[in-house]
């Protein structure tokens, strides 16, 4: 139980949880979107007196982990532990709030899902059957289709499974299901994916096979051990054994019924089904109330597609990190992005928007304020906020007052990105104001006590909205408003009350704290350092992927030279067998705009096309190629090159100094697909 309990159980619960991410790839700005966002959220709502709870975690079991851990050449555990750990302290370096971390792999979590399991037994909603039928393990997806079809929801090839399972039986939530979405309309949110679950759920739902049998890297079926649970009623029920659900310790059972059932349940639309649709009826089904809303976000966009770790377009929050700190990436997400829909993430972007609003908007307002009352007062604040018989004044007022209400009603809807522009339309009001009255200037007019005196209200005034705009801002930018309510002498901000602010809290007699910048203005190269910064880290994946022992060393982009062996290092063949090369078919062959050295190619390997995005242009004429059969390296990760996706690298001598690409082929006839090895 969280070290806050003791003095927060007179408040108000409440439960937020983002997704459990999972450890195949190592966390990406998509991953800290949801994760700022659930942040923010535990903090306003801890700053209007709740006791707020906030969940995150990793989801570590499924096929899908367990063949990217044979990949790596790991066993599913250890891998599981590198990654987890790698999402754990990013949230740690980042500072983020949440009160527990759940994985999958844990002794509790298990304990609770084989609760869940015999539950749902027992009331009579588990049966056995046979699934003959199409598994995509991208999205670890039992999908509707026939044989050989690529997965509806993202395109990947099914593989066909046929196993004796347990089932679920999903069709018999689909009315109560309907019933809850109609009478409960802020169930799902916004109103159109609401609709789409409507939709989808209306079409009719079909038993949910809730167990697999052809691997083992997951929860048993309790009492059939050679079947492991579904991966998605596993991890679905995070969000409640991460509370307590199916320990008997009194303790757990007191968190349990005290947070559950959920305020807000974030996620990203992609698993919208899942959360919306199966985890409602798994909890009806146990008997369990269901979540109170779920939130569904939109996606993060880099170069135009969403950023993702298979399609390799990712950047690592880390990198902003380094360069512009926690609070611009938290700032920039929230504010550029409508939440809800998709929205482009971009370094200039990033960049220009940290000078504007928070360089020159907020920074740039505390710096002046701050160092004129330091200046020209010995940095103590001396007029009470409220003086209703000074119009500037009090117009000020009213704006901030203005500014609190619609504040909270945009931020408890969720509409982050609105939110934040009313305080910037407050902050713009206050600067109009400052430059309209000019104190500088009246105090170079005049330094007689009546001047001295209004110059003082001036400053306090605006010395008090920055008050009430760094207390509202305090969620998004936690640690600038940390340094600012210090520099306004009010000490600790996390020890203040902000439940009820209003207008006239900066008291007489207030020492300024010590002063100094809070957001320094960003120079042009910070786009150059964190793109270098992103570069680099590619390229060292992409080594790690083509370099490791054994692998080709790589030529030209999208080629390799044919395998080359480091002096004096000998490799196994188990360590050879992990590079895939197939023969495939070009199908397409065109230059790529600008590049003079690229050649954009759609190969066939029989089971699959994929597009490669090949440094040959100055050796082949792209006509030439189409019909050629070539060797690929089929499994290596795919990069992006002048934003194209490149799904693998074609194999070539590399020839001269200047590593002329003459392609492997063969004098056989030779069907496409067929592996080298
Ligand atoms: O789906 N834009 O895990 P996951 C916005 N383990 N959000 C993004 C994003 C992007 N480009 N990329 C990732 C899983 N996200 C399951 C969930 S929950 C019981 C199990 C965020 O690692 C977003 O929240 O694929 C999305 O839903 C989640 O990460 C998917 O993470």
């Amino acid at each position: 139980m969280s070290a806050r309990m003791p003095t927060e159980i007179s408040k108000k619960p409440y439960y937020l949880t983002t997704p459990i991410y999972y450890v195949n790839a190592r966390p990406h700005l998509g991953h800290t979107y949801t994760t700022i966002a659930a942040d923010t959220l535990a903090r306003y709502k801890r700053m209007r007196g709740f006791d707020a709870r906030f969940l995150t975690g990793t989801d570590e079991h499924g096929q899908k982990i367990e063949r990217s851990a044979d990949k790596a050449g790991k066993t599913a555990q250890t891998f599981a532990d590198e990654i987890s750990a790698e999402f754990r302290s990013l949230w740690a370096r980042m500072g983020l709030t949440n009160d527990d971390y759940i994985r999958t792999t844990e002794p509790r979590h298990k304990r609770g899902v084989q609760r869940l399991f015999m539950e749902l037994q027992q009331r009579g909603y588990i049966y056995k059957g046979t699934y003959t039928g199409q598994y995509c393990v991208s999205d670890e997806l039992y999908v509707d289709a026939p044989e050989g079809a690529p997965c509806p929801d993202c395109g990947r090839p099914t593989e066909k499974v046929s196993e004796e399972n347990y089932y679920f039986k999903l069709s018999a939530f689909e009315r109560p299901l309907l019933e809850h979405y109609e009478a409960h309309p802020e169930f799902i949110r916004p109103e159109s994916r609401r609709n789409e679950v409507m939709a989808f759920v209306r079409g009719g739902l079909k038993d949910l096979s809730i167990s697999r049998t052809s691997f083992n890297w997951g929860i048993p079926v309790p009492g059939d051990e050679k079947h492991v649970i579904y991966v998605w009623m596993d991890a679905l029920a995070n969000y409640i054994t991460a509370l307590g659900y199916g320990s008997d310790a009194p303790e757990d059972q007191a968190r349990f019924a005290r947070y559950w059932p959920a305020d807000v349940q974030l996620l990203g639309k992609e698993i919208s089904r899942f959360h919306c649709v199966y985890w409602p009826a798994f909890l009806m089904a146990a008997g369990l109330p269901l979540p109170r809303s779920f939130v569904v976000h939109g996606w993060l966009l880099f170069e135009q597609s969403k950023m993702s770790k298979s399609r390799g377009n990712i950047v690592r929050a880390e990198t902003i990190l380094d360069v512009l700190g926690a609070d611009a990436l938290r700032y920039f997400l929230l504010r550029e992005i409508v939440f809800g829909q998709d929205g482009s993430f971009s370094f200039d972007a990033l960049v220009q928007r940290y000078n504007s609003d928070l360089a020159n908007g907020y920074g740039n307002l505390v710096s002046r304020t701050l160092a004129m009352i330091e200046k020209y007062f010995d940095g103590v604040v001396s007029f009470p906020g409220r003086s209703i018989h000074v119009s500037s004044i009090s117009g000020i007022e009213n704006a901030a007052s203005d500014c609190i209400g619609s504040f909270n009603k945009l931020f408890e809807g969720l509409q982050f990105s609105a939110a934040l522009e009313a305080v910037w339309a407050f902050m713009k009001t206050v600067d109009i104001y400052l430059n309209a009255e000019a104190p500088w200037k009246k105090l170079a007019q005049s330094n007689d006590l009546p001047m001295q005196n209004r110059v003082k209200q001036i400053l306090d005034t605006a010395a008090e909205s920055i008050r009430i705009i760094t207390a509202l801002v305090y969620p998004v930018i936690p640690d600038a408003a940390a340094k600012v309510w210090a520099q306004l002498g009010l000490g600790d901000i996390t020890q203040a009350d902000l439940k009820d602010l209003q207008w006239g809290g900066l008291k007489p007699g207030t020492k300024l704290g010590a002063l100094g910048p809070v957001f320094p203005r960003a120079e042009k190269e910070a786009i150059t350092r964190m793109q270098e910064k992103e570069e680099a880290r590619l390229a060292e994946s992409t080594a790690a992927a083509t370099q490791a022992p054994g692998a080709p060393i790589a030529a030209a982009p999208g080629v390799v030279a044919a395998p080359v062996v480091a002096e004096a290092k000998t490799i196994t063949i188990d360590d050879f067998a992990k590079v895939e090369l197939r023969v495939a078919q070009i199908k397409v062959a065109e230059r790529v705009a600008g590049a003079d050295r690229l050649l954009r190619l759609e190969v066939d390997l029989g089971y699959e096309q994929r597009q490669i995005v090949a440094g040959i242009a100055e050796a082949y004429a792209p006509e030439s190629l189409i019909g050629r059969k070539v060797v690929i390296v089929a499994n290596l990760a795919p990069r992006k090159l002048r934003g194209l996706e490149s799904n693998g690298m074609v194999v070539a001598a590399s020839l001269g100094e200047k590593g002329r690409p003459v392609l492997a082929g063969f004098l056989e006839d030779i069907e496409v697909g067929a592996r080298l090895k």
